[in-house]
């Protein structure tokens, strides 16, 4: 019952053609539709869905929303109440409003991130279908990227004024939408200010996180990959492709992600992430991470902070 997974995220890209390229030939995505309004739409090969990516044509990078897909439709309905009722306005956008999916509840996180939820969207079936598998199909490319895997939306954080987005949002997705806290940062005075949080309703880690900065915005969508050899191989594909490369292979301290980060064209921050890290459970003690071990929280063999890494994003 309600929210399963991340269903898709819908970038705005300022360059389409190099952009469908990028996500075709680095993360090996396929097009799977394309609007009349110049929306391109993507699957992963392991994806059963219609799409998991929507490119939209603009002057800018960022973050258009992004999509939950949640169990029965009727669970719309039930989450649409909870969230009214907690103060948040809500739009149900008939179907349709987005091609080959169902209707969807349409509302702003506390931090502004516009988030939907929907329970229907076309299946067309992973390519390597369901009656005896191959492990993987033949005409993979680039990364090979299974699935979108989770975001991690920047959260407008001022000690200073007392705003708070991480803590907003941390609160909002526990208490309507059944979302379980994996992991935190608590920093300042007594470790007191929530600065970051990893969230789940799948058995990993995170299926959204959110951190802490000056302003809000997207820091990463994630795809998953299944091994360290893998992340590694990503990385040479980057190579390969001139793509631009932010964090070469890693390991996150937080979630034990094994990770490199990377950036579309236009910008966006993309991610490629392995290890399952551990099974994530409604009644896994919540791990806490100090202000002085940060760096290690993030990377952690270094244990060093990344400037670009905490200060761009879209
Ligand atoms: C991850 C992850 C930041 C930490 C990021 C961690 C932005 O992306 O997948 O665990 O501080
Ligand atoms: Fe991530």
């Amino acid at each position: 019952m309600g929210v399963m997974r991340i269903g898709h995220a819908s970038l705005k890209v300022m360059d389409m053609a190099a952009a469908v390229k990028h996500y075709e030939n680095v993360l090996g995505m396929k097009t799977t539709m394309q609007d009349k309004h110049g929306n391109v739409y993507l699957k992963c090969w392991d994806e059963w869905d219609k799409y998991s990516l929507v490119l939209t044509p603009s002057d800018q990078a960022g973050l258009n929303h992004v999509a939950y897909k949640v169990e029965h439709d009727a669970d719309l309905d039930a989450l649409k109440k909870r969230i009214e009722a907690y103060g948040i306005k809500t739009r149900m956008l008939p179907e349709g409003s987005m091609p080959s999916t169902g209707r969807m509840l349409q509302f702003n996180l506390p931090s502004g991130h516009e988030m939907r939820l929907y329970a229907m969207k076309e299946y067309v079936g992973t390519d390597v279908g369901t009656t005896n598998p191959d492990p993987w199909p033949d005409d993979i490319k680039g990364a090979g990227a299974h699935w979108l895997d989770h975001c991690l939306l920047m959260c407008e954080l001022n000690p200073e004024t007392g705003v708070n987005k991480v803590a907003e949002n941390s609160k909002f997705m526990q208490e309507c939408l059944d979302f379980y806290l994996a992991e935190q940062v608590m920093v300042g005075p007594g470790g007191s200010i929530q600065a970051a949080t990893w969230m789940f309703r799948t058995s990993t880690p995170h299926d959204i996180a959110f951190v802490g900065g000056p302003k809000m915005g997207l820091h990463h969508i994630a795809f998953f990959l299944d091994s360290w050899y893998d992340i590694l191989k990503s990385a040479d594909v980057m190579a390969k492709t001139k793509t631009k490369i932010d964090v070469a292979p890693t390991r996150h301290g937080i979630t034990r992600g094994e990770t490199i980060y990377f950036f579309d064209p236009s910008g966006n921050r993309n991610e490629t992430f392995a290890g399952l890290g551990y099974l994530a459970q409604p009644d896994r003690p919540v791990t806490t991470w100090t202000e002085d071990h940060l760096g290690s929280g993030i990377f952690y063999h270094t244990g060093e902070l990344v400037q670009s890494f905490t200060e761009v994003y879209t």
